[in-house]
């Protein structure tokens, strides 16, 4: 059976009307402290000392540019603009440094790919009628709190910088353009510490402008448009909340001004199924390698995602076989290759699940 969507009208209502859908309670609490645990071990196994040499010397558009590209199938860390002092030295500790992680982590991370590809997920595709939808990168952003200055003799008020008024559809372009961003809190998210901002209905007068890549690097095609602030309206919303944006909806997000941190995992989603991916986007093509997220019409789970059935497979009734013969002639030495055997193969299981 295919994936079934599970948006109702009302909610495919208001998000056609305001170009964004607050799904309340989306993930769970298990969901939750799954991705927030396993993004403090990356972080602690992240060694910052050759990625922050990076970020913080001046001129060196060419390798962060380089380091920006590469990112599209790495689990890669982004400094905070002002997480360097005028030294070049990290003003606090890399744990409160980094403005996102991404872009390969529902690829790479079995936490992330474990929610990114759950039906959950699929479902809502389905609703909005996407035929192979893709899940083209991903962020886990941080927004850090308020640093304290006594502490880590910082000057600014709050590291977690502001992300300015875009449409994803500028940087994730397919024609025609496909982009759906998910935002999931996965911190309760306000107006102080930096929830997001969006113009209801604003998706409705197409994209402005588009974000290339050229010879000399990425740049926009057009000037920004200048936005009214008051038209802005905030999403504030409980850790849990899942945010569906329409890719031509302009949003935004302020600087983190309170104490407290507001981690989100953001997703964004294009179709391939009669969308051409450009070839001048930031991220380079890779729809080939990736896998489609389960979608209507799909029989079942893609591959990468089902699980084994060792009853039905013949290679696995001739092993026992083996073993059970072996086990007549050399009981002792047989038992403990059988048990090896078994290990082996509960981490290769493990490993081709994800
Ligand atoms: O997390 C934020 O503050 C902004 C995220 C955003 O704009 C996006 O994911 O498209």
């Amino acid at each position: 059976m295919g994936i079934v969507g599970n948006l109702s009208p009302d909610q495919l209502q208001t998000f056609r009307s305001q170009g964004y859908l607050v799904m309340e309670s989306f993930a769970s609490a298990e969901d939750i402290e799954a991705m927030r645990s396993r993004m403090d071990q990356l972080l602690q196994d992240f060694d910052c000392s050759s990625t922050a040499s990076i970020f913080s010397t001046k001129n060196q558009q060419h390798t962060t540019d380089n380091y920006f590209y590469d990112s599209v199938d790495n689990i890669s860390f982004f400094f905070e603009e002002k997480a360097f002092g005028s030294d070049g030295e990290l003003q606090q500790p890399k744990e409160l440094s980094i403005n996102k992680v991404g872009h390969a982590l529902h690829e790479l991370d079995p936490v992330f790919k474990r929610f990114t590809y759950s039906e959950k997920i699929s479902g809502l595709f389905s609703s909005l009628g996407y035929k192979r939808p893709i899940a083209i990168q991903s962020m886990y952003i941080f927004k850090y709190a308020q640093t304290n200055p006594q502490e880590y003799c910082w000057q600014q008020p709050g590291i977690g910088g502001e992300v300015v008024p875009h449409q994803d559809n500028s940087f994730l372009y397919t024609d025609p353009p496909t982009c759906t961003g998910l935002w999931l809190a996965l911190e309760d998210a306000t107006i102080t510490n930096g929830c997001l901002w969006a113009i209801p209905g604003s998706q409705k007068n197409g994209l402005v402008r588009r974000f290339i890549r050229g010879e000399d690097g990425v740049t926009f095609d057009r000037p920004s448009p200048v936005y009214d602030q008051k038209d802005f309206i905030p999403i504030e919303v409980k850790a849990g909340s899942l945010v569906v944006i329409h890719g031509d909806l302009i949003h935004q997000s302020f600087e983190n001004q309170s104490s407290k941190s507001r981690h989100a995992y953001s997703l964004h989603v294009v179709d391939t199924d009669g969308c051409k991916w450009s070839q001048d986007n930031c991220l380079v093509e890779k729809h080939d390698a990736l896998i489609p997220l389960p979608s209507m019409g799909e029989e079942g789970l893609p591959a990468s995602l089902t699980f084994y059935d060792s009853f039905s497979d013949p290679s696995v009734w001739l092993a026992n076989w083996f073993f059970v013969v072996l086990m007549s002639w050399a009981p002792s030495s047989t038992f403990f290759i059988f048990l090896h055997v078994q290990c082996s193969m509960e981490v290769l299981d493990h490993v081709s699940l994800f």
